[in-house]
C-alpha cells in the first residue's frame, strides 16, 4: 500500500492503491473531487479501479464519456447502418445506442413495412426496378442545414446498393420518403445537402447504361460492355429540390447533369466562397471494364492504372440557369443537362486527384478542399480561390475524353500533408485542424490547414496521430460537415473490430471509438461494439438542435403531420361500418383496452381498421398485431394509423398489443371474428 497527496498537496488518506504511479496527479484530483460528493455509491473510486484492474488513465476516460444514470448526452451522431438497411442513433459521450431508425429495410418494432399507412407509404414505389425491394445498403446520412450549420430538421441517406436516397424526418424520426433516384442504377459517398438545404445531392456510383430505366432494362451484349464501355455508360450528378416545409424532394423540380463513366464516389457541398458549386471525386477514370474471363484486367488492377483521377467541380448554379433557359431533356421523368451541353456551357471542370481517392471534403471556411487517395500517403489541400482563378486563365493541362477541361494540378493545389498509409476521409475541427482516417495504417492523423487557421512553419504539418482499432473507414466530428464545427470528441467507423470484444463470431461487430480532441493529443476513450450492421458515414450533431416532438397532438397521422380525417378522440367514437366487400373499423388504444375488441368481419371483405392511439403520455406507445398476417403497426401516443388487409382466412383471430405498455399489457387483446356468409 501506498500513500499519495493529491494535487492540492493534502494527504488523501482514502487513496490507498497499489497501481503504477506514473500519470496519477490528475486522477486524483478529480477522485477527491468525486469522493466529496459520491451520495452513497459503494467503494472508493480508486479501490474500485485497482480491483477491477482498470489503470488510471483509464478510469479518467470512463469519466469523460461516462453520462451517470439519469443524465443526457451532448451530442447525436446519426450513423449509417449499412446493408441493415438502417440509421443508429447514438449518444455522445456516452456512446449508448439510443434509437435505430428504419430506412430500407421493413423492421417490426417501429412497426416499419407491416402495415402501418405511413411507412407502406414511403416503402410505396421504393422499388427502382420490376421487383420489389426489401433492403437497402445505407452510406452516407446528410442532415440538413440552415446557414451553413445542422439545424436538426431532416436527415437524408443513400442506398449504396441502388440509386436511391431516403428522407427520415427529424421530428418523429421516420422515414417518410423513399426515392429512386431517375437514370441511376447504384449510388454512393455523392450525398451532401447545400448549405441552405436547397437541394440535396446524389451522384452515382457505378456508372449505368445511358438513360437507362430499370422497369424496362436495355438491350447490350458483353461485346458492348467490353469494347463499347465509353459510349454507352454515363455517370449523373443529380440535384433534388427540398420541398421547404415537408423536407420532401421534388423530382419535377429537380435536375440532372450527366457525367463521364468514371465511377463517382464521394462528393461535398461547396460554402461560403464555393457557395454554388459541388464537387465529386472519382476513380476509375481508366474505366476499366473487368472481364478477367474475357482476357482483361481485373477492375482492380484496371482501375488502378494510372496515378490521378478526377475531381468534378460542377457549378450547379450555372446549372440552374442553363436549366431556365431549356437546354435540356426530360429523362425518366428528370430533366437532365447533357454531357454535350454541360461541357458548351462549362459547368464542369476536372481537376486531377492522386490515386484512388475516396473523400473530398470542404474545409468549414469553404476554400479548401482535402482529398487523399487510398493509394498516396498525402493528403492533397486545393484551394477552392486557386481552382477560380485556374479557371479564370483558362490553367488547363488538356481536356479528358469527353472534351472537359482538366485543371492543372500544381494551379490548384494549397498544400499536401503526407499524413500515412491509405488515406481515405478528413473532418476538421473548430481550430484549423483536419483529422484524416488512416485505412492500412489503422489510425487517425491530424494535420494543420495553412492560412488564415495557420501560418509559416504552423501549416501543412501533421501533428498528431492515434491508433484505432481496426482499419478505419470514416471518421465524424462534432459538426464536422459544416461552417461552423465543434471540435471536442471524434468518432472513428472502424471496420474491423478482430481481438477488442468478448468473440461472438466469426461475425464480429463493427466498432466506434470515441476520441476526445480537448488536449493536445488524441486521446482514445470508449470503445462501442455495433453488432446490427455496418455503418459508413456519420454525422455527429449538438443534442440541443434535434428536437423531435414528444406526443403527437391527438389523433396525428405521421403521413401528413397533420390531423387524419378519420381520427378519433374517445373509445366512446369508436365504431364499425359494414358495407358490401368492406368492414371499415375506428378504434382506440388506450392503456389497457382497444376499443372495440370484438370486431366481426365477413369472409372475403377488404378490412380497414383506423386506429388511434389516445394517450398524450410520454412514451406511451401502443403496437397492433394480427396472427398470420404480416401487419405489425406501432402507434405511438396521439398517433393515429390506417392498416388494410383482405379477411381471407374464417376463423377467429386474436390481436394484441406488442408494447409492455402496463400492467394490464397481457390483457390489451381483441379479437377479430371472420364469419362465413
Ligand atoms: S463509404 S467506408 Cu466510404 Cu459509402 Cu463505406
Ligand atoms: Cu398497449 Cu401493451
Amino acid at each position: 500500500m501506498i500513500r499519495f497527496l493529491d494535487r492540492s498537496g493534502l494527504l488523501s488518506s482514502w487513496v490507498r492503491i497499489t497501481i503504477a504511479v506514473v500519470g496519477l496527479g490528475a486522477t486524483f484530483a478529480l477522485a477527491g473531487t468525486m469522493i466529496a460528493c459520491a451520495g452513497n455509491a459503494q467503494g472508493d473510486l480508486m479501490a474500485v479501479a485497482a480491483a477491477r484492474g482498470i489503470s488510471p488513465d483509464d478510469a479518467v476516460r470512463a469519466l469523460k464519456s461516462f453520462v451517470p444514470p439519469g443524465g443526457k448526452d451532448d451530442y447525436l451522431l446519426f450513423a449509417s447502418g449499412g446493408h441493415s438497411g438502417q440509421v443508429f442513433v447514438v449518444g455522445l459521450p456516452s456512446m449508448r445506442l439510443l434509437r435505430m431508425i428504419a430506412v430500407f429495410t421493413p423492421e417490426p418494432w417501429q412497426g416499419y413495412g407491416y402495415g402501418s399507412d405511413w411507412s407502406e407509404a414511403a416503402l410505396a414505389g421504393a422499388s427502382p426496378g420490376k421487383e420489389t425491394i426489401r433492403w437497402g445498403d445505407s452510406h452516407h446520412p446528410a442532415l440538413s442545414e440552415t446557414d451553413g450549420d445542422y439545424d436538426g430538421r431532416w436527415l437524408y441517406i443513400n442506398d449504396r446498393a441502388h440509386g436511391r436516397i431516403a428522407m427520415v424526418d427529424l421530428k418523429d424520426f421516420r422515414t417518410k420518403q423513399i426515392l429512386p433516384v431517375p437514370n441511376l442504377q447504384t449510388s454512393h459517398g455523392g450525398v451532401f445537402i447545400t448549405p441552405d438545404s436547397k437541394y440535396v445531392h446524389i451522384s452515382s456510383m457505378v456508372p449505368a447504361l445511358k438513360h437507362w430505366d430499370p422497369k424496362v432494362g436495355a438491350s447490350v451484349t458483353v461485346d458492348d460492355h467490353l469494347n463499347r464501355y465509353d459510349e454507352i455508360y454515363r455517370g449523373y450528378s443529380t440535384f433534388l429540390k427540398i420541398d421547404q416545409e415537408t423536407g420532401r424532394m421534388v423530382v419535377e423540380d429537380s435536375f440532372q447533369i450527366e457525367l463521364p463513366p468514371y465511377t463517382q464516389d464521394l462528393a461535398d457541398a461547396g460554402k461560403g466562397p464555393s457557395y454554388g458549386y459541388a464537387f465529386i471525386n472519382s476513380y476509375n477514370s481508366e474505366r476499366a471494364t473487368g472481364g478477367v474471363n474475357f482476357g482483361r484486367p481485373p477492375l482492380e488492377a484496371g482501375a488502378s492504372e494510372y496515378d490521378f483521377d478526377f475531381m468534378h467541380i460542377i457549378n450547379w448554379q450555372k446549372a440552374e440557369e442553363v436549366i431556365a433557359a431549356g437546354k435540356f431533356d426530360v429523362v425518366n421523368g428528370i430533366r437532365l443537362i447533357s454531357l454535350e451541353t454541360a461541357v458548351e456551357e462549362s459547368l464542369i471542370h476536372l481537376l486531377p486527384e492522386p490515386k484512388s481517392p475516396h473523400g473530398v471534403d470542404v474545409a468549414p471556411n469553404g476554400n479548401y478542399l482535402t482529398v487523399s487517395g487510398k493509394l498516396d500517403p498525402h493528403v492533397t489541400v486545393y484551394g477552392f480561390d486557386k481552382i477560380l482563378a485556374a479557371i479564370e486563365a483558362e490553367d488547363f493541362e488538356g481536356t479528358d475524353d469527353y472534351g472537359i477541361p482538366i485543371i492543372r494540378f500544381d494551379a490548384a493545389v494549397a498544400g499536401q500533408v503526407e499524413v500515412g498509409a491509405g488515406p481515405l476521409h478528413s473532418q476538421y475541427d473548430n481550430e484549423g485542424y483536419g483529422y484524416t482516417s488512416l485505412f492500412l495504417e489503422s489510425a487517425v492523423a491530424k494535420w494543420s490547414l495553412g492560412e488564415p487557421y495557420h501560418s509559416g512553419d504552423a501549416a501543412w504539418q501533421l501533428v498528431d496521430k492515434l491508433p484505432v482499432h481496426y482499419n478505419i473507414g470514416h471518421l465524424a466530428t462534432a459538426h464536422g460537415d459544416t461552417m461552423n464545427p465543434r471540435g471536442g470528441y471524434l468518432v472513428a467507423l472502424n471496420k474491423w473490430s478482430i481481438d477488442r470484444f468478448t468473440n461472438v463470431g466469426p461475425l464480429l461487430p463493427q466498432n466506434f471509438q470515441l476520441v476526445d480532441l480537448s488536449g493536445e493529443t488524441m486521446d482514445l476513450l470508449y470503445d462501442m461494439p455495433i453488432g446490427v450492421g455496418e455503418p459508413h458515414y456519420a454525422q455527429i450533431v449538438s443534442a440541443d438542435v434535434v428536437n423531435p416532438e414528444q406526443v403527437y397532438p391527438l389523433g396525428t397521422s405521421a403521413m401528413t403531420g397533420e390531423r387524419s380525417p378519420d381520427a378519433i378522440d374517445g373509445g366512446d367514437q369508436a365504431r364499425i361500418d359494414h358495407r358490401p366487400g368492406v368492414t371499415e373499423v375506428w378504434m382506440t388504444a388506450i392503456r389497457s383496452q382497444y376499443a372495440p375488441d370484438v370486431v366481426p368481419i365477413k369472409l372475403g371483405d377488404h378490412v380497414i381498421i383506423h386506429l388511434t392511439n389516445i394517450e398524450q403520455a410520454l412514451d406511451a406507445t401502443h403496437g397492433f398485431s394480427i396472427p398470420g398476417k404480416n401487419i405489425m403497426v406501432s402507434i405511438d401516443a396521439g398517433e393515429t394509423i390506417t392498416i388494410e388487409f383482405e379477411a381471407d382466412t374464417p376463423g377467429s383471430f386474436s390481436f394484441y398489443c406488442t408494447e409492455f405498455c402496463s400492467a394490464l399489457h397481457l390483457e390489451m387483446q381483441g379479437w377479430l371474428i371472420v364469419e362465413e356468409n
